[in-house]
């Protein structure tokens, strides 16, 4: 089946956004008067839970047992919502680019015509946010269909966000490939059934990525054919 349609996560795969995330993290703590603080080591670990709200959680879980039966669910979202506006102020200000070689992969697929989604964890305003400071002010527009956290409860590893794309694009899984950093999200397009690339970033400490067809440093030279290519070899194994 002919390769129709790119769909790409954004934290870590479109850009770097992990270490603003933690900053975020940081100064909402901070904000709330709290003397939690997410070093780079343990962020890494957490990063294990996706969303925001959910690794907050499994924090105090993990970490303060004691607190955390006292934490209603609305105090935690009232928090993660401060961290956001946080988060936008860092995004907003051009702290983060896009990762190399992504703003040239989507300008080729946008010249020959390939459709664009996007499949993420975080929420749509700070897809938004990103793209708007580091792509164009009409980047999101490119997107044909952005599913974020605010579509899909059920966050990666989980499939939902990419049914939820797939429905979106009305397309099989079979015409689209994945472009994705983290092996929740890898296991999350997989279970979508979706031909999946990864592009390592800088907060995925991983040795392998099973079902992958690539495992990339980064997307810098890779091209649309070189892409193309991938996928015809997933789809017909067997011919090589
Ligand atoms: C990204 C995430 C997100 C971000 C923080 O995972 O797990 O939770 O770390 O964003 P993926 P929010 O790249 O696999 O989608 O705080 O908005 O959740
Ligand atoms: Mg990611």
């Amino acid at each position: 089946m002919e390769l129709r349609a790119l769909i790409f996560d954004v934290d870590g795969t479109l850009a770097e956004t992990e270490e603003a995330h933690r900053v975020a993290f940081n100064g909402a703590f901070a904000d709330f008067g709290l003397d939690w603080h997410w070093d780079g080591a343990l962020y890494r670990k957490l990063l294990a839970v996706t969303g925001g709200r959910e690794r907050i959680r499994h924090f105090l879980a993990e970490s303060r047992p004691a607190e955390a039966a006292a934490w209603a669910d609305a105090r935690i979202a009232e928090m993660h919502k401060h961290k956001t506006g946080l988060y936008h102020g860092l995004v907003s200000g051009g702290q983060v680019p896009l990762r190399p070689g992504v703003a040239a992969l989507i300008a080729e697929a946008r010249r020959a015509g390939l459709r664009l989604a996007i499949a993420t964890t975080t929420s749509r305003g700070n897809v938004s946010a990103l793209l708007e400071s580091a792509a164009a002010p009409d980047a999101m527009d490119w997107f044909e269909a952005v599913g974020a956290g605010e579509d899909a409860p059920a966050k990666k590893p989980d499939p939902e966000v990419y049914f939820h794309v797939l429905g979106r694009l009305r397309l099989p899984p079979a015409a689209c490939l994945a472009v994705e950093d983290s092996l929740n999200g890898l296991r999350a397009a997989c279970a979508a059934g979706l031909p999946t690339v990864i592009t390592r970033s800088a907060y995925v400490e991983c040795d392998s990525y099973p079902g992958a067809l690539a495992v990339l440093d980064d997307l810098q030279g890779v091209t649309l054919a070189r892409l193309a290519e991938m996928h015809r070899r997933a789809q017909a194994p067997a011919a090589g």
